[in-house]
């Protein structure tokens, strides 16, 4: 399988499933304003995953679910029967769709207003501030019963919530603030595979 990324993305989520899995693997640093890169992925964004076939796959969630579904034996994805295949899909969603868009006016705030003004942009970004204060709290909840998202294992989950979480170290409340959310952040921190897909990456403990 080959991974295009660009660094502290959410990209970092696959990558790491990629080493926790084993398998061989390579990934390529995205140019995401490059034409050759709008080829591959044309909404010119990261992740994208190609595993031989002729279709290149894109969105971090069925990303993840493709990549542990190809490899079971390494016990990443949702555990037996319906209700699990729920609680998976429902922390995916939560994930991708209510904590990661919750950065991106943060983090882009010329996106969501067609004002300039230093002051326009300041109230989007505390806006999104709220709204991933917001999030940050349900992940909390999440973590209640262990440092683990989905149940009491290691799961396709994990990674995700620990990409996003690692941006709340540019917010004025970062995730040493949320205390279920500190411990899996040392444990997430403290998995040698995780540190060795963030050394690929160029990436430190503090450079979210
Ligand atoms: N829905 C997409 C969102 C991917 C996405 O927003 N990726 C960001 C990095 S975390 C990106 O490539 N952004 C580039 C841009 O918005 O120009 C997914 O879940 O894969």
């Amino acid at each position: 399988m080959k991974l295009y990324y660009a660094p502290g993305t959410c990209a970092l989520a696959p990558h790491i499933v990629l080493e926790w899995i084993g398998a061989p693997y390579e990934v390529e640093l995205a140019d995401l304003r490059s034409d050759a890169y709008r080829k591959i992925n044309p909404l010119g964004m990261v992740p994208a995953l190609q595993d031989g076939g002729s279709r290149i796959m894109t969105q971090a969630d069925a990303i993840l679910k493709y990549i542990s579904a190809s490899h079971p034996e390494a016990g990443l994805g949702a555990g037996e029967g319906v209700m699990a295949e729920f609680e998976m899909d429902e922390a995916l969603a939560f994930l991708t769709g209510d904590v990661h868009p919750a950065f991106w006016p943060f983090f882009a705030p010329q996106r969501y207003t067609t004002k300039e003004d230093d002051h326009s942009l300041s109230a989007v970004r505390e806006a999104a501030f709220e709204r991933v204060d917001r999030a940050m709290l349900h992940l909390e909840r999440l973590l209640a019963d262990g440092p683990y998202v989905v149940g009491q294992k290691d799961s396709i989950a994990d990674p995700y919530a620990f990409a996003m979480t690692r941006w709340t170290e540019n917010l004025p409340k970062t995730w040493k603030e949320y205390p279920a959310i500190t411990m899996f952040m040392e444990r997430m921190y403290a998995d040698s595979d995780v540190a060795k897909v963030m050394a690929v990456q160029g990436l430190t403990e503090h450079s979210a």
